[in-house]
């Protein structure tokens, strides 16, 4: 791809675009000719290469042309809208950074303009009418944004809380006026009506800032370990309530913190001593989708990765709070409830039980509220209720899971008065093309006018967001991140969003999870090696007949094993990888294929995609007779033995294998590093971010076989002759994996999160409630109507509306 020639940064493509286009004026006129009369209205990057390929002969023209300047904008853009004789360009020279140009076809005179009138480019190709309405409707949430401060450089998108915590210093330092919002904040802290840390004794900022310095002074005559208890009189005497620490030492390290913050506010002492003071007790996760429960649901519709995510999380956050609790010094049991749909047809699962402990969490439940009985859909339901019933009092903190958890998380959050996280690992509106400008096309199949609408409410009502990777936020220099695909888009005939979310928005940070590290260790921990499930997995790797487990089998056991495991759909490209093996002859020779996937039977599967990927991993079988070096296992319920099955692969010096299209983060990816089995996955979404390729593992591409499976070779080739290849890349994926992907940093980062935006909404509440206004309106005129419009099998009728 051409690099940045005579391009600086500060220049805009509409300042250098006519410059480029009369570098070689000649051909120009041609290729935008040839645009236009190609016929194609909507032009991708790889169209508009192709035309110009196909207009230039000349082979050094045409290399000086894409070289250029001219090559260097076209390389960054995104797609064109063809309305003769315009041509309208949507550029992204960086992540995150947009801009609209549009080009007169016949004199190339070049024009910058707004999203809205890109976009009314992209409405006359597809509904003319609504492109030419002058009063068509635009949401806009940057006009509520003006006073917000943002990010502006590429390399801060996803760091979030850094930035406000340098925000909230200047905000806050100056004069003691200035410190009043903290204050507040501080007298507002309770549990269950109690005052925590300061009472109203202490209800200016000076003489807080005052019995500081007498508190610590009185507390430096006690040793470190002394507890609280010992001198709680005395500190209540000043008005100092419970929360400071449960030891002298802790107490005074936090009342220094807070001393300093009042003195001179400095960014890592907000984040300090946000992570200290007691403001999470209760939190709400929802996860309404999928069959959610602790067993023999992974493989389910709708249910994967997200449900370990969601569970393993609950265990982390919970381990994290009560740290903190006793590090506070105090003896609140804090819950953590994941609320999720009720189904009476639970297949064998617990998925038709209300209530549920979550296992090794000591006051985490799972609660499920039915939305259907056994042969109706309940239209009226109340999990606002039975959430506060269950917690007795309202939780501090609610975090929303996809597009339906999300949007009841605002709602609910919204009603409350309290902070909303979201997460969304998969937004819909990035996995097919053209979505949104299609959306008539493909609404009754997918509903997706509901579901961008209900993310777009979702993302601009959250107090924050958690990202597992930066490119989900903002995707890589050549592919926008599914947020920001959020920023501009059009729903002709229901509404144009001119500015629906800023990825340079401080609410975007990005914790990546972690794998249960008691379920995936080291291959090397021999101590810790569950060694009951080895006759199990000698059977299921090495066995020679085939049952309803597993089919194929491995002749030369003494090869290293690739192995794989995963969802049987077309994105995680199982057949792939497969075809890959199939074809590649040295691979072969060097490694067994092992692949854990879906079921053989097509007959018993009731998806689309997922039979005729069954069917093809039969095909490919047959093609490239594999029979010998295939070992195909069907989907694995059980993580102690999963766990176990990534180990004994790494006893065979082998490697695991993620080929996926396209992947939100990876989970599998970090469980196998966690084992220590070197890996290499795609680079395709969030495991290129995972591994650092040639350290920690490599990258393959999913879209060049050739290459992927030539890299998979060498490698193996490689580590023949030299084990210590080998060793080096499980012990770099294993650094890799404690320095940034564990449970504790994720908690952690999450805890002072939710912390940390508490305050920061209490400081621009104004700006809060303002846009709680306008999202409200488009909740109640849009998304309810759109609502309306799904038909609900075998309804009830009963016509209360659905309370959250
Ligand atoms: N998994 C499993 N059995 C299988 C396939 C997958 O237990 O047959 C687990 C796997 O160990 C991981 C999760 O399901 O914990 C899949 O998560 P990932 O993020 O890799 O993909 P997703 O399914 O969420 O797209
Ligand atoms: C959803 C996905 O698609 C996966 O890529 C993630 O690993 C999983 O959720 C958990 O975050």
């Amino acid at each position: 791809m051409a690099s940045a020639p005579a391009f600086k940064r500060s220049d805009s493509i509409a300042d250098s675009m006519p410059e480029a286009l009369r570098q070689s004026r000649y051909h120009m006129k041609k290729c935008f000719a040839r645009f236009v009369g190609s016929g194609k209205r909507m032009m991708k990057l790889n169209h508009l290469m192709d035309e110009m390929e196909k207009t230039i002969d000349d082979k050094i023209e045409k290399h000086k042309v894409l070289e250029g300047l001219l090559g260097y904008i076209l390389c960054s853009t995104q797609e064109a809208a063809v309305v003769p004789p315009y041509i309208a360009f949507a550029v992204r020279p960086n992540p995150g950074f947009w801009e609209f140009v549009k080009v007169n076809s016949e004199d190339l005179a070049v024009e910058g303009i707004s999203s809205s009138e890109y976009l009314k480019f992209k409405e006359m190709i597809h509904d003319e009418n609504w492109g030419k309405d002058e009063y068509a409707l635009e949401l806009d949430f940057g006009a509520l944004d003006f006073s917000m401060p943002h990010m502006t450089l590429s390399s801060s998108i996803g760091k979030g809380l850094n930035f406000i915590t340098k925000v909230m210093s200047s905000k806050l330092g100056g004069d003691t006026e200035r410190a009043k919002p903290l204050l507040d904040y501080l007298l507002e802290l309770n549990h269950q009506g109690e005052n925590l840390m300061i009472n109203d004794t202490l209800n200016t900022v000076t003489k807080l800032q005052t019995a500081l310095i007498v508190a610590e002074v009185f507390l430096s005559a006690f040793s470190k370990d002394t507890p609280y208890q010992n001198f709680e009189q005395r500190l209540a005497e000043w008005g100092f309530e419970k929360g400071w620490g449960n030891t002298a030492e802790r107490v005074k390290d936090t009342m220094r913190s807070l001393s300093e913050i009042l003195q001179a506010p400095d960014p890592l002492n907000i984040e300090k001593f946000f992570s200290v003071i007691p403001t999470m007790f209760n939190i709400v996760i929802l996860s309404p989708h999928g069959y959610f429960g602790q067993a023999d649901v992974l493989g389910l519709p709708d249910t994967g990765g997200q449900v370990v995510y969601i569970l393993d999380q609950v265990r982390a956050l919970e381990e994290e709070l009560l740290n903190r609790i006793k590090n506070q010094g105090l003896s609140v049991k804090p819950q953590i409830l994941v609320v999720t749909r009720l189904i009476p047809d639970a297949r064998g699962t617990k998925c038709n039980q209300e209530l549920e402990m979550i296992q090794d969490t000591k006051h985490s439940h799972i609660l499920r509220v039915p939305f259907r009985t056994e042969n109706a859909v309940l239209r009226q339901w109340d999990a606002t209720a039975k959430i506060l019933d269950h917690m007795e009092g309202k939780p501090d903190l609610i975090i929303g899971n996809y597009s339906d958890g999300n949007m009841v998380a605002s709602l609910m959050a919204s009603k409350l008065g309290i902070t909303q996280g979201t997460i969304a690992h998969a937004l819909e509106k990035t996995k097919y093309e053209d979505s949104d400008i299609k959306w008539k096309e493909l609404d009754p199949k997918y509903h997706f006018s509901c579901q961008f609408t209900a993310d777009i409410i979702a993302m601009n009502a959250a107090d924050f967001i958690i990202t597992s990777t930066y490119q989900e936020i903002a995707g890589s220099k050549d592919r926008p991140g599914q947020y920001e695909s959020h920023a501009a888009f059009t729903l002709p005939g229901l509404y144009r969003v001119v500015s629906g979310i800023n990825v340079f928005d401080p609410k975007f940070n990005i914790a990546a999870p972690g794998a249960d590290q008691s379920v995936y260790f080291p291959h090397t921990q021999k101590q810790k090696r569950l060694t009951s499930f080895h006759p199990a997995i000698e059977e299921l790797l090495y066995s020679k007949e085939d049952n309803s487990e597993h089919i194929g089998f491995l002749e030369d056991r003494k090869k290293p094993i690739i192995f794989s495991m995963a969802r049987l759909d077309i994105v995680k490209n199982i057949t792939g990888l497969t075809e890959w093996y199939g074809k590649n002859r040295k691979l072969r020779n060097l490694t067994n294929l092992v692949v854990v996937a879906g079921f053989f039977d097509p007959s018993k599967s009731k998806d689309r995609e997922e039979i005729a990927e069954i069917k093809k991993m039969h095909a490919l079988i047959e093609k490239y007779q594999l029979k010998g070096q295939i070992r195909w296992i069907a989907a694995q319920n059980d993580r102690y033995r999963n766990g176990e099955l990534y180990r004994c692969i790494a006893d065979t010096k082998g490697a695991f294998v993620q080929p996926a299209r396209y992947e939100a983060f990876g989970l599998t990816v970090i469980e196998a590093m966690n084992c220590g089995l070197p890996t290499l996955a795609t680079n395709q979404g969030g495991p290129a971010e995972i591994i650092v390729d040639g350290v920690s593992g490599l990258h393959i591409d999913p879209y060049d076989g050739d290459y992927s499976s030539n890299k998979i070779a060498d490698f193996f080739d490689k580590c023949k002759n030299d084990v210590d290849i080998w060793n080096r890349m499980s012990t770099e994926g294993l650094r890799r994996i404690y320095e940034c992907y564990t449970w504790k940093i994720y908690a952690n980062k999450a805890l002072n999160m939710g912390s940390i935006y508490s305050f920061w909404r209490q400081l621009n509440k104004e700006q809060k409630l303002a846009k709680q206004r306008y999202l409200q309106m488009l909740y109640n005129l849009q998304f309810k109507n759109l609502v309306k419009n799904i038909s609900i099998p075998n309804e009830q009728t009963q016509e209360a509306e659905p309370k959250v």
